[in-house]
């Protein structure tokens, strides 16, 4: 950012903002863009770090080009967008756009106790510039899809209409651990019997009439974990996706249902803590037509989409006009190693991007 002449600026929560100030003396940026550059562990290259890349090469090609905006144009880097080591996901932008206090998120602690405002300050990014302050007109965000859609549909670009909802949940089942050769089977609370039947329960969400989109149990802690003792306590994850409000709004209540039965049949205590619970969101329309136009111009083949994944974007949405502009991703793959989105489609995303920025800047 500093190379490209951007003033950085990281807020109390970690966000760095890289503004590349207008001729006219005005805080409120024409256009923010950028994503986040946090990963999940053992991740793939492009998730994030790809749109913050993109928004600053933006700048650096109009910079090149002799542009001078009349208003701040910014570039954004949000903290914790994936949420895995300090829960809610998209911290930094929910916190920016008012979502969640600056106070909750800073208290978030990970697995061994460590707070975000201590990994923030030993990393040097407890920023000084107050949240909110960097105020924009729009949010754009470039990001690769992370799904098999545009790829099965072969279209070059996804106009993402909107972002399906998100919950999750930190489930505790509270179980005895005891004796694996000496407690009879009849008599045991073993806490991974009553996780095994959850996770399954979890996953019947996704079938029949009412069917949610998405659910997923993706850790798994058992204690004490040893190989002759029974389970006597199951820390484990839920995350259910699902784009209509209408669905959506049944899952805390069909959550509860499913483990109420998982406890009457096992005695198992169990609780659940909701840390994550984002509806559906649509994104603004007329920007969203303007990435659509933009694309169109450039020769690419465009199709709508809701994205299956959370983004920065869907906090935004809340404050300002948003859009966003996908990618494909090969074999759908992301959240791992094989995460791969050949070149000339990364310049195709960043040319629409270019385009919609300097539009703004000319008619701004
Ligand atoms: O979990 C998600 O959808 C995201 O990648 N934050
Ligand atoms: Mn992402
Ligand atoms: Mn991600």
């Amino acid at each position: 950012m500093r190379e490209e002449g951007l003033e950085v600026q990281v807020d109390q929560i970690g966000n760095v903002f890289g503004l590349w100030r207008g001729l006219r003396e005005c805080d409120h940026c024409e256009l923010l863009m950028g994503s986040h550059i946090d990963t999940v562990t053992n991740a793939g290259t492009y998730d994030g770090a790809y749109g913050v890349i993109a928004a600053l090469e933006c700048v650096a090609a109009l910079r090149a080009a002799g542009v001078h905006p009349r208003r701040t144009i910014g570039v954004v880097a949000f903290t914790n967008e994936e949420g895995v080591r300090f829960a809610p996901d998209m911290m930094g932008s929910a916190v920016h756009a008012g979502a969640l206090s600056l106070e909750e998120a800073l208290a978030s602690r990970d697995a061994s106790g460590c707070t975000v405002a201590s990994a923030l300050a030993r990393i040097g990014y407890r920023g000084e510039t107050k949240i909110g302050s960097v105020r924009t007109s729009a949010f754009l965000e470039l990001h690769i899809e992370q799904g098999p859609v545009l790829n099965a549909a072969g279209a070059g670009i996804g106009v993402v209409s909107g972002i399906q909802g998100i919950a999750w949940y930190e489930v505790e089942l509270r179980g005895e651990a005891n004796h694996a050769g000496t407690t009879p089977m009849s008599n045991r609370r073993d806490a991974l019997v009553a996780a095994a039947e959850l996770v399954l329960a979890v996953r019947q969400l996704t079938v029949g009439a009412a069917a949610i989109s998405a659910a997923t149990v993706g850790s798994l802690i058992v204690g004490p974990g040893e190989v002759n003792v029974v389970p006597g306590v199951v820390r484990m994850s839920l995350d259910l996706r699902e784009p209509r409000p209408e669905r959506f709004g049944t899952i805390a209540a069909r959550v509860d249902a499913a483990i109420a039965a998982v406890v009457r049949a096992t005695g198992v205590e169990v609780t659940a803590r909701r840390t994550v619970h984002l509806p559906p969101i649509r994104f603004d329309e007329s920007l969203t037509t303007q990435v659509e136009s933009a694309a169109a111009a450039l020769g690419c083949s465009t199709m709508r989409l809701v994205s299956g994944a959370g983004h920065d974007a869907g906090l935004m949405a809340k404050i300002v006009p948003t859009a966003m502009i996908f990618v494909p991703s090969a074999d759908g793959l992301s959240h791992c190693p094989g995460e791969y989105t050949p070149a000339e489609q990364l310049v195709d995303g960043a040319n629409v991007l270019l385009r919609v920025v300097w539009q703004r800047i000319r008619d701004g």
